[in-house]
C-alpha cells in the first residue's frame, strides 16, 4: 500500500466541486488524495457540500464524514484553510466573515503565489448571467456588466427564498451538449474578465467540473475541476508553479474501496 509514503507537500492546494452529500462525490478517491497531498494553504472553491441534495433526501455516508473530518485534521496540523462557497452550498454564504473549526468562510480571496502573482479566488456562479449574456454586454460595457453580476445574485436569492434551487447555468448548457464548448470558453472569458477588472493576475475557480491552466490575454484562469468527475486539484509548488494533479486509485485501492463501501451498506442494512 503506497498510503506509507511521505504525503506531498505543496505550498497551497485548491480544491472545488466535491459534492459531499450526492453519490457522485468521490469521496474515498478524495480521502485517498488527502492522504497523500498537504499543503500550507488550502482552499476549498465552492460546492463543498451539496445543500440541494440533501434538502431532497439525506445523503451522507461515512466516507463523507471522513471527507470532512480530514479537512479538520489538516487545519488541527497546522494549514490555513480558506472556504469560499458556492451555488449548492450557498447556505455557508450566510456564514461569511465567520470561521469555523479554523476554516475562514470568504466570498472571494487573493491567493499570492510564491512567484507574486495575485489571484481571485471565487467558485464563479456570480458569473453565470455575464456568462449567458456575453455577447450584448461586452457590446454595452461596463455598467451592464455590473448590471448582470447583480441580477444573478438577485435572481437567485429570490428562487432560494422560493424554495426553488439556484438557476444553474453550467447544468442548463450541459443539457445542450453542442453548446457546452461554447459555454466553457465564454465562462473562462468571463472569469479572465473578472480578474482583470480586479487588476488581479489571474483567478482561480471551479463551477463547470473542468480543470484547467490557460492564459487568457495576460490573465492566468486556473479551474481545480472537481471530486465528482474527473477527480482533479489543483497544486502551488513551493517556486509559485500551478499544476493540475489528476488523482486515480489504482485497481487494487478500488477493490478495497468498494469492499469497505460493501461493508458499510452492509453494516448499515443490519443496523
Ligand atoms: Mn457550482
Amino acid at each position: 500500500m503506497s498510503h506509507e509514503r511521505e504525503p506531498t507537500h505543496y505550498r497551497t492546494l485548491f480544491l472545488s466541486d466535491i459534492h459531499l452529500g450526492t453519490r457522485g462525490c468521490q469521496a474515498e478517491l478524495l480521502l485517498d488524495f488527502l492522504r497523500h497531498n498537504e499543503a500550507d494553504t488550502i482552499y476549498l472553491v465552492g460546492d463543498i457540500i451539496d445543500g440541494w441534495r440533501l434538502k431532497s433526501g439525506w445523503y451522507w455516508p461515512q466516507a463523507h464524514n471522513d471527507v470532512v473530518q480530514k479537512f479538520l485534521r489538516q487545519v488541527r496540523k497546522g494549514s490555513r484553510m480558506l472556504y469560499v462557497p458556492g451555488n449548492h452550498d450557498e447556505f455557508a454564504r450566510d456564514f461569511i466573515g465567520t470561521v469555523f473549526g479554523g476554516v475562514e468562510v470568504v466570498d472571494r480571496a487573493y491567493h499570492v503565489t510564491a512567484d507574486g502573482k495575485r489571484l481571485l479566488v471565487v467558485h464563479g456562479d456570480q458569473f453565470d448571467m455575464v456568462v449567458k449574456h456575453a455577447r450584448w454586454l461586452a457590446a454595452l460595457g461596463d455598467w451592464a456588466y455590473t448590471f448582470a453580476l447583480w441580477s444573478n445574485i438577485g435572481f437567485n436569492k429570490i428562487r432560494r427564498s422560493l424554495g426553488f434551487p439556484y438557476w444553474s447555468l453550467s447544468a442548463w448548457a450541459k443539457l445542450k451538449v453542442k453548446n457546452a464548448v461554447n459555454f466553457i470558453s465564454a465562462f473562462e472569458e468571463a472569469l479572465a474578465e473578472a480578474a482583470r477588472r480586479d487588476e488581479a493576475d489571474g483567478v482561480v475557480c471551479g463551477h463547470i467540473h473542468h480543470a484547467a491552466i490557460r492564459d487568457m490575454g495576460g490573465v492566468v484562469y486556473v479551474n481545480s475541476g472537481d471530486f465528482v468527475e474527473s477527480c482533479t486539484a489543483i497544486a502551488e509548488h513551493a517556486d509559485g508553479r500551478l499544476e493540475i494533479v489528476h488523482w486515480q486509485l489504482t485497481a487494487v485501492q478500488q477493490k478495497a474501496a468498494a469492499a469497505a463501501a460493501q461493508v458499510r451498506a452492509v453494516t448499515k442494512a443490519a443496523a
